[in-house]
């Protein structure tokens, strides 16, 4: 495969920025194309804020160098990268499965097709199901007369950086690489070896597909445990907490953390793309993903319990971010235990350092921490950030006048917060307050 010099990343979002980015400051020239204009604005003009560590600089350097330019529409490219979402579509009827929306895949390859040329190469990164790259995008890309693995090359690599490290985690993480075959893989190889430090491991397009999905959903599985082990303690009068502690203590377990839910757009998608692979097959990935939807109503239902009828309730709810750390909202699990509480009457103010401008439906969204508090009968730690960690319950006892509070992280510490006159119900407590 000749040298490659200029690269098209399609989508600048979560991971094609990093991505193009990150190879425009290796000295290739990286053409940056989304189809909003506001985030080729924000990319244009340096105005735009991200709160993923290293983002900011990898970005503004390569649009200081001009190796990265922002464009509305995909140009003549040695190596196309595909990094555009893959959302899941909702289920029809209550309770049914979800399935993937493959639409601005499918637009991205229709916008590359005409581009093509005898050579290039072709790299989705957006997780899909498996059978993607060979099935649906191969023939979009063939309308270019062009016929993939002979006159162009196509793989399929699933991105794995962790939100909140995903800078680091592009250039540091192993890289696994699939093609349609083998010279495919190995292009996409040369292309990846520009910056990733991990070790490149390559494969076929389908099982790349699988890989990332099985990644995902093993995550997912575990944490659905946890959540069903703090069910199970709840009801036991066990306090999971210390039992995950005391069996983790065993060589061969780590049990992960109860809380709220999954949220973020991979863990609580992703392991759908396998039950729409194989619906027939896939019983425990559904029951799972059910498991974990249905933790904002076990959280709902312990605020419930520590304050009773939750109607006209002044509750403060900190945190509204997916995760701790990260400003992303994306199906975060804090805004589903908020929409409950507000359809419960509750009258709810949150806060998050994050992502000061989320907002729940019917809620408020104070600017403060002091804010937040203010009136509150009960305060609620729906996300574990580090400001929330590090709160002084003395402090927060002088700004609310109720004395509830209710930990969905288990992450306070239980005697401060008794001692600074709080009863605090912590999710998986069994009950232990
Ligand atoms: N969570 C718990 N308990 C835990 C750990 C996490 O309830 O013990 C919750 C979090 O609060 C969050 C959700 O799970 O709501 C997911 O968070 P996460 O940190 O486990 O994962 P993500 O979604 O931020 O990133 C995952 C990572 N995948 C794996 O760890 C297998 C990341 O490497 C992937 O690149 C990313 O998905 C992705 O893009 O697919």
């Amino acid at each position: 495969m000749p040298t490659i010099k200029t690269i098209c990343v399609m989508g600048m979002g979560y991971i094609g920025l990093p991505t193009a980015a990150v190879i425009a400051n290796c000295g290739l020239k990286v053409i940056g194309v989304d189809v909003d204009p506001e985030v080729l604005e924000a990319l244009r003009s340096g105005d735009f804020q991200t709160k993923e560590p290293g983002l900011r600089e990898q970005a503004m350097s390569a649009l200081a160098t001009g190796n990265l330019v922002p464009r509305e529409s995909p140009e003549p490219a040695d190596a196309f990268i595909i990094a555009v979402p893959t959302p899941a579509v909702a289920p029809a009827e209550e309770g049914g499965d979800k399935r993937a929306d493959l639409e601005h895949v499918i637009a991205a390859c229709e916008a590359v097709a005409p581009h093509l040329r005898p050579g290039d190469l072709v790299v989705l990164e957006s997780t899909c199901p498996p059978g993607t790259t060979q099935r649906t995008v191969a023939p979009i890309l063939e309308r270019s007369g062009l016929q993939a693995g002979e006159d162009f090359k196509l793989a399929y690599t699933p991105e794995r950086a962790l939100p909140g490290r995903i800078v680091e985690e592009i250039i540091h993480n192993d890289r696994v690489i699939g093609g349609v075959d083998p010279a495919s893989a190995e292009a996409g190889k040369q292309l990846y070896s520009l910056f990733v430090q991990g070790e490149i491991l390559l494969t076929d397009a389908t099982t790349a597909e699988m890989v990332k999905l099985m990644e995902n959903t093993y995550r997912d599985a575990i944490i659905a445990v946890a959540n069903e082990f703090s069910r199970l303690a709840d009801r036991l009068g066990v306090d999971v907490w210390e039992a995950i502690a005391l069996a983790n203590r065993h060589p061969r377990v780590d049990i992960l953390r109860p809380g709220p839910g999954v949220g973020g757009h991979c863990i609580s998608i992703d392991p759908w793309f396998l039950v729409e692979a194989s619906p027939d097959t896939t019983q425990l990935i559904r029951t799972i993903r059910r498991v974990n939807d249905g933790q904002p109503e076990e959280a709902k239902r312990l605020i419930e319990r520590a304050l009773g009828d939750l109607a006209t309730r002044k509750v403060a709810g900190l945190g509204l971010a997916y995760k701790a750390g990260v400003d992303d909202l994306r199906e975060s699990p804090a805004l589903e235990v908020g929409r409950l509480l507000v359809r419960a009457g509750a009258r709810l103010r949150t806060f998050d350092p994050y992502a000061a401008q989320a907002q729940v439906e019917g809620a408020v969204a104070a600017a403060s921490l002091a804010d937040s508090l203010e009136g509150a009968e009960a305060v609620v730690l729906l996300v574990d950030h580090p400001e929330f960690l590090d709160l002084d319950p003395q402090q927060v006892a002088r700004m609310m006048p109720g004395r509830v509070a209710v930990d969905l992280r288990g992450a306070w510490d239980r005697e401060r917060w008794k001692a600074a006159g709080f009863k605090l119900h912590v999710l998986g407590g069994g009950g232990r307050a």
